[in-house]
């Protein structure tokens, strides 16, 4: 069994409100390594990258890409960091800050010998660039860069790009999306699950073929897992709470399907925002998820 290793990325400059910063600890404190370790693992927990507050720097000096600097340095070390986990034979866990640092997690798992896929958990389509973005924050934007669509500073982290094949991305659970935004999903061709086709199809249905996508001809998966797809019921210390989404069981359902499927190599668990967060549920909730993830099973 691989080690299970964390990495922390206390990051809130890809998007507007504060607070996102703290998720690593909140979802530490909800007792993530302890969860694993019972579950049969070695955890290490290799502490948090350093990043910048907002407060340090020379905010929004580029109004469709904030923090572009600042974004751009986190994510390069973070990608060099979650490099040597996985050269070193370990499974990457990289808790979130905002949605951006995929960036870098993403173009590390692009950079091994091995090809993998690319499972999107949001509500929202993160396929954004300067020229659709509405809101300039760059966590709207890590899977269009990770596809090679955006900034050249983002684009060519780690010296390559794009970093995935739009064959093997899906996204799970998407009912956001911005109206230039959704023409760039289209002219990429990444298929994309709204929680219209979970309704009608169920989830099992979905995240078979979701499954089947992201490792059709690829080594394994990397998940993506945005706290927002969830419905805020459930996950309400989020920055962007969407009405709608998975429910608790569907969202166990879709982590129980990725253990027997065997195919998960490296998790980014993103956008858990304590300050919005109704006492830590969410980051109890990342936690929850993470189990079922890694294998826990009611018998
Ligand atoms: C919007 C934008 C977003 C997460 C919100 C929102 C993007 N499409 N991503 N919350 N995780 O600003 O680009
Ligand atoms: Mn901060
Ligand atoms: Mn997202
Ligand atoms: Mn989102």
């Amino acid at each position: 069994m691989k080690e299970l290793h964390i990495i922390g990325v206390p990051s809130d400059l890809g998007q507007g409100r504060r607070g996102v910063d703290m998720g690593p600890s909140a979802i530490r404190y909800a007792g993530l390594s302890g969860r694993l370790e019972g579950l049969g693992y070695h955890v290490r927990d290799l502490g948090n990258i350093n990043v910048p507050t907002p407060e340090m720097t020379k905010a929004a000096d580029h109004k469709s890409l904030r923090y572009l600097p600042e974004v751009t340095k986190v994510c390069t070390d973070l990608f060099g960091m979650v490099n040597k986990v996985v050269k070193d034979g370990h499974l990457p866990i990289i808790l979130g800050g905002d949605h951006s640092i995929a960036i870098g997690s993403v173009a590390a798992m692009a950079n091994q010998d091995q090809t993998y896929g690319v499972i999107w958990f949001d509500a929202h389509g993160d396929m954004n660039t300067e020229e659709t973005t509405p809101t300039g924050n760059i966590h709207g934007m890590p899977l269009a860069v990770s596809l090679g669509y955006g900034h050249p500073d983002l684009v060519n982290i780690g010296g390559f790009q794009p970093k995935i094949k739009s064959g093997n991305v899906v996204l799970v659970g998407i009912r956001s999306i911005d109206e230039d935004e959704a023409k760039l999903m289209k002219q990429a061709g990444v298929k994309a699950y709204t929680m219209a086709e979970i309704d009608k199809r169920g989830m099992a249905a979905v995240m078979a073929e979701a499954i089947q996508i992201a490792t059709d001809g690829t080594d394994g998966v990397h998940l993506s897992l945005d706290l927002d797809a969830l419905d805020p019921t459930f996950a309400p210390g989020v920055g962007t709470p969407v009405n709608g989404g998975v429910t608790y069981r569907e969202g166990h359902l879709a982590m129980e399907m990725l253990a027997a499927s065997g195919a998960v190599v490296s998790v980014d668990v993103v956008e858990v925002n304590p300050i919005l967060d109704k006492q830590n549920q969410t980051a109890v909730m990342a936690v929850e998820l993470l189990q079922s993830l890694f294998g826990k099973t009611v018998m």
